[in-house]
């Protein structure tokens, strides 16, 4: 059997918005009568400081000390992680890509990059810089807490429509994948093809809810009309699951849903399939 750890790890300091902590834990109080979840102590005090280009650095760094020291000591083989900020995902797609030796694919289905450095970055928000700490740079404390450093090759941008131009410039340059909203909706099996024709076997799925339009889901952080439909994310993930092995994911930056925003997030998870075992039909956590 395979072991899956389900983090709650509603990091909110990486952006301005403390909404996503409570969306989070709305989200996970209502899974918890299902799925086991390891929480991640998130600091609540309001007061962040700005140091080494990055707001509330120190309970950031600390707090992702803790989701990898949690990560460690479990050894899980497949991880969920409800957020919180985009940050959330640097611990397990750490932890995942070592484990798999490189054989990991990370699609980043996100209206953003999220590929800033500290310095590049205009808002000197830590969401929107996971995926260049994952890459081996940006701040050096956070880079000495990480196991392993993912390849360009290993990203794809997914859905992704708002970049700032140091993020395009680098995008461009690193040669990292990225497909635009648009074909994903007019060909949502072009993630697993291309992911496929690379040669990986296991993916890391993080999907931030702005990669959808606003008319589609109301409750991202940063929404935007130009996103993706829901039905795109299904057929996505479903193409994902016929090719390849999802052996992590995070669901994130999405404020306190009603009744249809919680419906619209279940249909999602719905699809979240670990090691070819549905997340939504396994009792518990480590399993
Ligand atoms: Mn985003």
């Amino acid at each position: 059997m395979c072991k899956q750890l389900n983090l709650f790890f509603p990091e909110w300091q990486g952006g301005p918005y403390r909404q996503v902590y409570d969306g989070a834990k709305q989200l996970v109080e209502t899974l918890e009568k299902r799925l086991l979840f390891q929480k991640i102590f998130v600091d609540l005090n309001e007061k962040l400081v700005t140091e080494n280009n990055i707001i509330g650095y120190k309970t950031i760094l600390s707090q992702q000390m803790e989701a990898i020291e949690t990560i460690n000591k479990y050894q899980p083989d497949s991880i969920f992680t409800v957020g919180g900020n985009c940050s959330v995902g640097i611990a397990p797609i750490d932890y995942l890509n070592r484990r798999f030796s490189g054989d990991l694919a990370v699609v980043w289905l996100d209206a953003h990059g999220d590929i800033n450095t500290p310095e590049s970055s205009l808002s000197k928000y830590f969401t929107g810089m996971p995926i260049r700490h994952l890459l081996g740079e940006g701040d050096a404390e956070i880079g000495c807490l990480l196991s392993s450093t993912l390849k360009p090759e290993q990203i794809i941008l997914a859905g992704t429509r708002s970049l700032d131009a140091a993020e395009s410039e680098y995008i461009q340059k690193a040669g990292i994948k990225i497909i635009p909203p648009e074909t994903l909706d007019s060909s949502p099996e072009t993630i697993a093809h291309y992911i496929s024709s690379k040669g990986f076997k296991y993916v890391y799925v993080h999907i931030d809810t702005d990669v959808l339009s606003e008319t589609a889901f109301h409750f991202s952080a940063w929404p935007s009309k130009t996103g993706i439909s829901l039905e795109t994310l299904i057929s996505i993930l479903e193409g994902i699951n016929r090719k390849l092995r999802v052996v992590g994911a995070s669901l994130v930056e999405f404020f306190p849903c009603d009744e249809l925003g919680m419906g619209q997030l279940q249909l999602i998870l719905n699809k979240l399939v670990f090691n070819k075992h549905s997340l939504v039909d396994t009792q518990g956590c480590i399993r």
